[in-house]
């Protein structure tokens, strides 16, 4: 977990990426949270953290970091490959099924992530304001209505059932981001987005969750 000196009257919001997975050199989220961590925000402190594409691994991470660092806003992000624009996801589903095994071997099927949890969670960032944030400059951006049944699903139900269960005071929700353009250049007919384009939605994003 990365953290600059923390200002006490601002918010603080953690930001999660993920290692890269299913063959990949990069993951476009964990270069996303290393260009934010190096920049500085007038109003937030902003803490990063890079999760392991693995199934209990990636939660316990979580669960942990959020409890060390107590923030405002939990904004996770993940790649999604076949992605033509940044993608905030409005809906997190309790089921794990696994198209590729992850980064520790596992490939759930039809399990779900909370045993007696309910079907589904709303995200609670402003995801009408995010994704106008970033088309306002000129940044392809749109809503999604499923975050998928691998890691990325996980780990937004997982943190959105904990701020449930706990009754927290924590706005949380996912990004999914579309390859970087290194990663779609040996792929035929692949969509990507540039790094800086992509740092810069999340910057907006940021900006956003915290006006
Ligand atoms: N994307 C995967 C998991 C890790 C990541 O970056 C997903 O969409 O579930």
């Amino acid at each position: 977990m990365l953290q600059n000196q923390l200002n006490e009257s601002m918010k603080t919001l953690l930001l999660t990426g993920f290692e890269p997975f299913g063959g990949e050199h990069v993951n476009p989220s964990q270069v996303v949270v290393e260009g934010i961590s190096t920049m500085s925000f007038a109003n937030v402190n902003v803490i990063t953290a890079i999760l392991p594409v693995s199934r209990f691994a990636a939660t316990q991470a979580l669960s942990a970091t959020i409890a060390q660092c107590k923030p405002d806003v939990v904004m996770m992000l993940g790649e999604a490959g076949t992605r033509t624009r940044i993608s905030p996801e409005r809906v997190a589903i309790n089921l794990d099924d696994f198209r590729i095994p992850d980064n520790g071997g596992h490939q759930p099927q039809n399990e779900p992530i909370v045993p007696d949890g309910p079907a589904a969670y709303f995200t609670t960032l402003p995801i009408h304001k995010l994704v106008a944030s970033m088309i306002a400059a000129d940044i392809p951006a749109g809503i999604s209505n499923s975050a998928g049944t691998y890691l990325c699903n996980r780990v937004f139900y997982w943190v959105m059932h904990l701020i449930h269960s706990q009754n927290l005071p924590i706005r949380a929700g996912f990004i999914h981001l579309p390859y970087l353009h290194e990663q779609s250049l040996n792929k035929r007919d692949c969509p990507s987005l540039a790094r800086a384009t992509q740092i810069e939605a999340i910057r907006l994003a940021i900006l956003a969750c915290v006006a």
